[in-house]
């Protein structure tokens, strides 16, 4: 395992720069590295060719030798210069957070998309650090691909900027095909007219966890698979999820609806990612509804909040109703949690739980526990009424020669009643908007 040595910078910007250290640090084990030791630095401005003071980077360059590390990693963005400097002087390979995180996701990426976009972001990220990305890229060892067997000197760096420029350009037309799939799928759902509800929120914040839950106590029957195959992949590791998956949630005697889990956000993601991530994503930015799942034990949960909402607005999501999930209610002190919900009434197995309160002006909060399963009515509950805006109940009266009628909404909408009658089928039922308009010359009078 690769021993790392973690600086920081402390900007005096109001930024929490420890909390950000120690981030790093868990991104570092997300990516199989041992933290040796860290070491942070205030500065009044940063040094152009150092980032940090050229005292502190002999002083870096001591310590990273005295706990044995085999990479040193910056918290901050490094310019291709920094970059640059800080490898021939501290004669290790360098990284700073997004490349960090461009590592974790190249590691994890499984679908082909996934890995085409983050390939693309990884590309983008080294075309303008070619010279100073020599030494940490050779430590892996020819793993990637154009950037390996390189020799020293201009007339070669000018050669792997052109093929790398190729491989984007190929890239790019490759992932825009994939994308053209992936819309075509959206396009076939979207057709079917089920709402769609979509997980967002900052990374181990508990969202595949959510969708899990929800699987569990209403899963849908359709497709293939049982319920454990329809699970999601969940786990305390930042970046656990990278790629979107919709899952069809069909509460019984409640209308259905899709759900998806979508890859977490981070404090300081890499533009590039954002941009990568952007065709995945649209299954956010195109939904009825964002559920922003919120780690409540993690004391930075309003940070965390405010970074997730920066990200989303970066996506062109304004405009789409918000739930807040206060999740991992679990763990926190029943003082933590709004009063009312103490209320024996409201525990379960002697949990301090959860129901809603309504929010301020940003939207709705409930606190819950979807790893103990505490809490998943009420937030049905609450999604359905956040979605009953698209949906109208009425009595209709339909002729027995329209007998597709019946079957759609049968398929389609909450029955209430159903009766035959003389003059035709007798129906109480809940059901869209849209259906409404089509269904209402049958309207009972
Ligand atoms: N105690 C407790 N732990 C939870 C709860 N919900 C999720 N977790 C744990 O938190 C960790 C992260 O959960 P995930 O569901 O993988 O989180 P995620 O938001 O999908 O994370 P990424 O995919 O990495 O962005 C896992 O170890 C879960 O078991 C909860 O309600 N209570
Ligand atoms: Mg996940």
């Amino acid at each position: 395992m690769e021993r790392v040595l973690l600086v920081g910078a402390n900007l005096n910007d109001g930024e929490d720069y420890r909390t950000s250290l120690e981030e790093l640090g868990a991104l570092a084990k997300a990516c199989d590295m041992e933290v040796a030791g860290s070491i942070c630095q205030t500065l009044e401005t940063v040094h152009k060719a150092f980032y940090i003071g050229t005292g502190k980077v002999e002083e870096v360059k001591n310590l990273a030798l005295e706990c044995d590390a085999d990479v040193i990693i910056f918290d901050n963005s490094l310019s291709p210069m920094q970059l640059r400097n800080l490898q021939e002087r501290l004669e290790k390979p360098i990284l700073d957070r997004s490349a960090l995180i461009l590592e974790i996701f190249a590691d994890r990426a499984r679908s082909r998309e996934a890995k085409l976009q983050v390939e693309t972001a990884r590309l983008q990220y080294m075309l303008p650090r070619l010279v100073g990305l020599h030494a940490a890229l050779s430590r892996q060892g020819g793993t990637s691909g154009a950037l390996s067997n390189r020799g020293a000197g201009e007339k070669k760096l000018e050669l792997d900027r052109r093929v790398l420029e190729r491989r984007l350009t190929e890239l790019r037309r490759e992932l825009k095909e994939v994308s053209g799939e992936r819309e075509t799928q959206r396009k076939r759902r979207a057709k079917s007219g089920v709402p769609r509800v979509a997980l967002v929120g900052y990374t181990n914040a508990g969202k595949s966890t959510l969708l899990n839950a929800m699987l569990d106590l209403y899963g849908g029957e359709e497709g293939e698979g049982t319920e454990k195959e329809k699970h999601v992949f969940e786990k305390d590791m930042l970046f656990a999820t990278l790629d979107t998956t919709v899952r069809r949630i069909e509460p019984e005697g409640h209308h259905a609806f899709l759900l998806s889990d979508t890859v977490g956000f981070i404090h300081k993601l890499p533009h590039h990612l954002v941009d990568a991530f952007r065709s995945t994503l649209e299954e956010a930015k195109e939904a009825d509804l964002l559920i922003q799942v919120v780690d409540y034990s993690d004391p930075h949960y309003r940070e965390q909040i405010a970074v997730t909402n920066r990200t989303l607005k970066e996506l062109d999501t304004a405009g789409i109703p918000m739930l807040y999930v206060y999740n991992k209610a679990d763990l926190v002190s029943q003082d933590a949690l709004p009063r009312h919900f103490g209320a024996e009434e409201n525990r379960i197995e002697g949990l301090p739980v959860v129901a809603k309160t309504s929010g301020g002006s940003d939207g709705d909060v409930i606190y819950l526990s979807a790893k103990k399963r505490i809490g998943m009515g009420e937030l049905l509950a609450l999604i359905e009424e956040k979605l009953a805006g698209g949906y109208v109940e009425c009595s209709l009266l339909i002729p027995y020669a329209d007998g597709r009628a019946v079957s759609y909404l049968n398929e389609n909408a909450v029955v209430y009643e159903t009766e035959y009658a003389e003059e035709g089928v007798r129906m109480r039922v809940n059901c869209k908007k849209a259906d409404y308009g089509y269904y209402e010359k049958y309207l009972e009078r």
